[in-house]
């Protein structure tokens, strides 16, 4: 037994020796196991004399205990330092952005109708809104639309069953706005309105922009320089603008608007059908009868108001040459408008 003293303090300096658990599992193999050098010594016990045995197996035993803890302590400090090490290399910054997340985009129509909000407010006009679902008197009688009016036709307007119906042009909102707030008024009215139409060219829901501006001296030359300040703004550059006799119910005197071609610019393309103009909006002076309709004494208040496409506006700005695509919804177009802003 003289070696055994000799023999532990080998086996402890194998155990501290041992830098991680599978080297050490094989440090207890070689002493421990079923052919382990502590385990050979116990199994040889059987050679000495039965007076000798007791000592002997006790010492052995006891080097063996020694031996077990000492193990079991390395192995719980190398468990903890793998634990330590795993956490340290595997933190996680639950601020980080996830992986692979796309950025999303705002519709072309939506680009476009912030863009005129933007513009509009900086001419002073508020921006309003109001139900899509409408009844006769904002949508048509207000406007001095009359009982027979063939846009009041079911093949030109959705109507539901109770007489109510989705508003055709976003006027209504105008008309809420003057009998709330009354004279003197200037707002804008983008939205979503519905007519019984559709082709290539046509949407049964479309975006309008409509505007009005009541007041005391307002006038015809009034609405042609915020529309034409409003186009140059809107494209970003300098275009001319022209106003042709038209007829609308709800003004008089009422007038097309056509500016000149963004694509060539007033030289005749395909866009404009060689004519170099692009109708883009309608206008004139409210008629005095939506002003009375609206609460306003039109002896002593005038009116503009008009009328345009925000999808029209944004194939133009855009250069976008076929409607459907902004109701299609597919992200190979969409994805083309990527970025916010406008
Ligand atoms: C247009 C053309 C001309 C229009 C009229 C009104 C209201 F409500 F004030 F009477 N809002 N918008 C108007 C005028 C709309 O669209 C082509």
């Amino acid at each position: 037994m003289a070696d055994l003293t000799a023999l532990t303090r080998q086996a402890l300096e194998e155990v501290a020796r041992s830098t991680d658990l599978a080297a050490l599992e094989e440090t207890r193999v070689r002493w421990l196991g079923k052919k382990g050098t502590l385990t050979e010594r116990l199994k040889s016990l059987g050679a000495l004399s039965a007076a000798e045995r007791p000592a002997a197996g006790a010492l052995i035993n006891e080097a063996k205990e020694r031996l077990q803890a000492a193990i079991e302590a390395r192995r719980e400090t190398l468990g903890r330092e793998e634990i330590e090490r795993r956490l340290g290399a595997g933190r996680i910054d639950v601020t980080l952005p996830g992986r692979g997340e796309e950025l999303g985009g705002l519709h072309p129509v939506t680009k476009a109708r912030l863009r005129i909000e933007t513009l509009f407010r900086r001419a002073g006009f508020d921006v309003a809104s109001g139900p899509e679902i409408e009844d006769d008197f904002h949508n048509f009688g207000a406007l001095n639309f009359t009982p027979d009016h063939p846009a009041r036709a079911m093949h030109d307007t959705f109507y539901f069953p109770d007489g109510r119906l989705l508003r055709t042009h976003t006027s209504p909102v105008q008309i809420r706005a003057l009998r709330e707030r009354g004279a003197p008024l200037a707002v804008i009215a983008p939205g979503r309105v519905y007519r019984c139409d559709s082709d290539m060219t046509h949407s049964p829901m479309f975006h309008q922009l409509e505007g009005l501006a009541v007041g005391e001296n307002i006038n015809f030359a009034n609405m042609k320089a915020v529309l034409h300040g409003f186009l140059q703004a809107f494209f970003e550059r300098d275009l001319a603008m022209r106003l042709r006799p038209s007829f609308f119910p709800f003004t008089e005197p009422s007038a097309e608007v056509d500016m000149s071609c963004v694509f060539c610019d007033g030289k005749g393309c395909r866009t404009c059908k060689h004519t170099g103009w692009l109708e883009i909006s309608g206008c004139g002076m409210v008629h005095p009868n939506v002003l009375r309709a609206s609460g306003v004494d039109p002896e002593r208040y005038t009116g503009y108001a008009f009328g345009a496409g925000i999808d029209r506006l944004a194939m133009l700005r855009y250069g976008v040459n076929d409607l459907r695509l902004f109701f299609e919804n597919d992200l190979r177009f969409l994805r083309q408008f990527g970025s916010f802003g406008a």
